[in-house]
């Protein structure tokens, strides 16, 4: 049974990648007897038709709900916008009020306060409909993600052609989810690029959005994201790398989201040619159409400029490569960008393996400012920087990760947290902060995955709903 299943799925890659390329593929290993045996086993309903037409349904379901919550939230805006004036003319009104109080007559003053009572009572339903709104969203969400996975699991098992316009589907689905979410959001916090909060407070569910562009369940080592501080022009580009091992050899990048999703890379960089630029750990980030990453020799901190096609590196100073993290060999330097700027995270002999985080000054390639911290490097997941601060993480279960470790650069104090959020898969090797959207951009056994992270509100900005 095995044998005919695999001679089917044979004949059907071979049939598929006969149309694609008549004259260019191989055809040594199928005879043409073995042709006739695999077609008399071929059920009609090889391909879960079925299964395709389930998720393209539920795409239209989704879509639905998703027009609906972006109508709630352009009510809600409406009915803000309206309500911000009133209180503004009534705080004025009471100032005045206060001043003189004996001109008022008692039906001005129970007026006032009539109103006061209709404010309040606005202000209960809009934050009871946001509450249900958010759930809305985290369960759409749940529903886009499952019906990815199933789709990635149809593309690598059938025919990549027959799941593409279902595929498509899903990334407009996509785009509309972040569309809301991003209205969502600005209601609460519209300061993307400001740090005038406080620290993160919790992660939103893992966002799936893809499986490696490799198609190949051994590339599990990768990273993939957005420039942190992209050129003019490249403000929607998003860039992927990946391999079976940790070695980095390329990077691709990709003019949009849509593009990544499709695999349509506009340019792959090879960091191995006549020279090599090659690096290790897959702990890069992107930053000014730069790559910036582990040099594997010499064992350094490496920039490969993709505008210019030039790489440079530099060695730190003491930076040992004996301390990895937790989930993968070769981690050394680990490369973050924030709002403040480039960083990175490392381990020196004299540490004895903790973690040591340097700032770099981007115009020098050198590191400027280093701090020390109290945690074991190999016992950390990995780390990522948001407004000079940096959340370590570590494993909880096999679903579980948390961010357990802070480390402030602006006051230098360490603390321990617990911020738990899920994982998709159980090893990853790429985590990641983005400023320019305030997500997390996370490789998780061969995945792309994202998280939206929420902060804790500054006490001194004026909060309209709380
Ligand atoms: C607030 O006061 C201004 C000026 O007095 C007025 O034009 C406006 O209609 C008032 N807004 C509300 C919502 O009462
Ligand atoms: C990359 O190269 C371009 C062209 O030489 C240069 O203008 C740019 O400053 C370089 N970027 C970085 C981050 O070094
Ligand atoms: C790759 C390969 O083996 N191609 C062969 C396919 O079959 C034709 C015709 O029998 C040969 O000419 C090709 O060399």
């Amino acid at each position: 049974m095995i044998t005919i299943l695999f001679c089917l799925l044979f004949l059907r890659a071979t049939l598929a990648f006969q149309s694609l390329a008549p004259s260019s593929e191989k055809n040594e290993t199928v005879s043409p007897s073995q042709s006739c045996t695999c077609e008399a086993f071929l059920p009609d309903t090889i391909f879960p038709m079925g299964e395709l037409e389930l998720l393209e349904k539920s795409s239209l379901q989704i879509s639905h709900k998703l027009e609906l919550e972006i109508s709630k939230i352009e009510l809600f805006e409406s009915k803000l916008i309206i309500y911000m004036d009133k209180i503004v003319n009534l705080t004025l009104l009471i100032g005045i009020m206060e001043k003189d109080p004996d001109s008022y007559t008692e039906v001005q003053i129970e007026e006032v306060k009539i109103q006061i009572k209709q404010i309040e009572a606005l202000i209960v339903e809009l934050q009871a409909s946001i509450e249900i709104s958010v759930t809305v969203l985290v369960s759409i969400r749940k529903e886009i993600t499952s019906m990815i996975v199933i789709l990635t699991r149809l593309e690598t098992t059938y025919d990549k052609n027959l799941v593409l316009l279902t595929r498509r589907e899903y990334i407009k689905l996509q785009q509309k989810l972040e569309e809301c979410e991003r209205r969502h959001n600005e209601i609460f916090d519209p300061n993307i690029g400001s740090c005038d909060h406080g620290f993160i407070s919790r992660l939103s569910k893992p966002i799936i959005s893809h499986l490696n562009a490799h198609l190949n369940a051994g590339h599990r080592y990768g990273g993939w994201g957005k420039d942190s501080n992209p050129l003019h022009g490249f403000e929607n580009m998003y860039w992927y790398s990946g391999s079976s091992n940790t070695l980095v050899s390329q990077v691709n990048v990709y003019a949009d989201y849509y593009r990544l999703i499709m695999r349509q890379p506009m340019k792959t960089h090879e960091l191995y040619t006549s020279r090599d630029w090659r690096g290790l750990g897959n702990n890069y980030v992107v930053r000014g159409n730069t790559v910036y990453y582990q040099f594997r020799e010499p064992f350094s901190m490496g920039k490969f400029n993709m505008t210019s096609q030039t790489a440079e590196y530099r060695v730190v100073p003491s930076a040992s490569n004996k301390f990895s993290y937790f989930y993968s060999a070769n981690q050394n330097l680990d490369f973050a960008a924030d709002e403040n700027g480039l960083w990175v995270t490392y381990s020196t002999g004299g540490s004895k393996g903790k973690l040591v985080l340097g700032k770099i000054d981007e115009a020098a390639f050198a590191l400027k400012e280093v701090y020390e911290m109290n945690i074991y490097k190999p016992s950390v997941g990995n780390a990522f920087m948001v407004c000079g601060v940096l959340y370590a993480t570590r494993s909880v279960d096999i679903k579980t990760e948390e961010i357990f470790y802070t480390y402030n650069t602006h006051t230098r104090k360490e603390s321990y947290v617990s911020i738990p959020f899920e994982k998709f898969q159980e090893t990853y090797v790429y985590l990641d902060y983005n400023p320019t959207d305030q997500k997390l951009y996370m490789y998780n056994d061969g995945y792309y995955v994202s998280y939206h992270v929420w902060f804790h509100q500054n006490k001194n900005k004026v909060q309209v709903l709380i």
